[in-house]
């Protein structure tokens, strides 16, 4: 069975981190019901939902996937990069004690989940100003035991590796090639966004479905010729305060 844990909008998302995107009107009732919708095809595509409430304390709390990794074997409880969100974990962590057990990346480190890559044992790890050279040493220090092999790799120009590189099918990525360097993937096939949507690097992959954001017509189009089971979700709202649909979720099987 999978698992997909959420977290409701926080009514304070106005204020969220922005690093590449200038501030633009955030509005809640759509961020909340794009999000709902967002939960509805989790739920039909076979997960089984655990929706924390929100906190209001924390803007970006929606964006799940930074504050943990979870494996097979164990979850990596992460250090955000930004001071706003370290708080964010404690939840989370609580909500994967009963799953996992848990390690964690300690300071001085840092790590973003959306910087972390997963492709069978090959752990691909987005060096941003959101991720450290210290994280990155505890992250491959802490999965070595179960036989994983990471990677560190360039990002640029956008705020994670997640936001330019995704996993949509068993050997295949899809990839923006301006903000990363592709050869890193050299070993699978690689469909690259249109040019013309940059953002459009970013999907979620839930067994042979891909879920991705309505946005990105021509992207999709790739993805579909490709023979990709593409679901669509609406995903501008939290789009403004740099969120995919990679963000919005932790899915792993229990
Ligand atoms: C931030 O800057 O941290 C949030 N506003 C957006 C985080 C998006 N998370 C992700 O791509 N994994």
């Amino acid at each position: 069975m999978l698992i997909a844990i959420t977290r409701a909008v926080s009514r304070t998302i106005v204020q969220c981190e922005l690093t590449y995107l200038a501030r633009t009107p955030i509005d809640i009732a759509t961020a909340r019901r794009q999000h709902q919708q967002y939960e509805q095809c989790l739920a039909d595509l076979g997960c089984q939902l655990i929706r924390l409430p929100e906190a209001p304390d924390l803007p970006d709390a929606v964006f799940v996937e930074d504050t943990a990794v979870v494996f097979d074997e164990c979850a990596l409880i992460t250090r955000p990069g930004a001071a706003s969100r370290q708080a964010e974990t404690i939840a989370i962590a609580q909500a994967l004690k009963p799953y996992r057990r848990l390690l964690h990346i300690e300071p001085p480190g840092t790590v973003d989940g959306g910087d972390v890559l997963r492709t069978g044992r090959k752990i691909f790890v987005g060096m941003t100003p959101r991720t450290n050279q210290t994280g990155i040493a505890q992250l491959t220090a802490l999965l070595a035991p179960y036989g994983y092999e990471v990677r560190g790799v360039p990002v640029r120009g956008c705020l994670h590796l997640k936001s330019a590189v995704t996993q949509v099918a068993e050997n295949t990525l899809l990839i923006n090639r301006q903000w990363t360097d592709a050869e890193a993937f050299a070993a699978m096939q690689l469909i690259e966004t249109d040019a013309a949507e940059p953002f459009a690097g970013n999907a979620l992959m839930i067994n042979s479905a891909v879920v991705y954001p309505a946005e990105f017509p021509a992207t999709r189009q790739r993805l579909a010729q490709h023979g990709l089971n593409v679901v669509i979700v609406p995903a501008a709202e939290l789009g403004k305060a740099e969120g995919g649909v990679t963000c919005c979720s932790l899915i792993f099987s229990a």
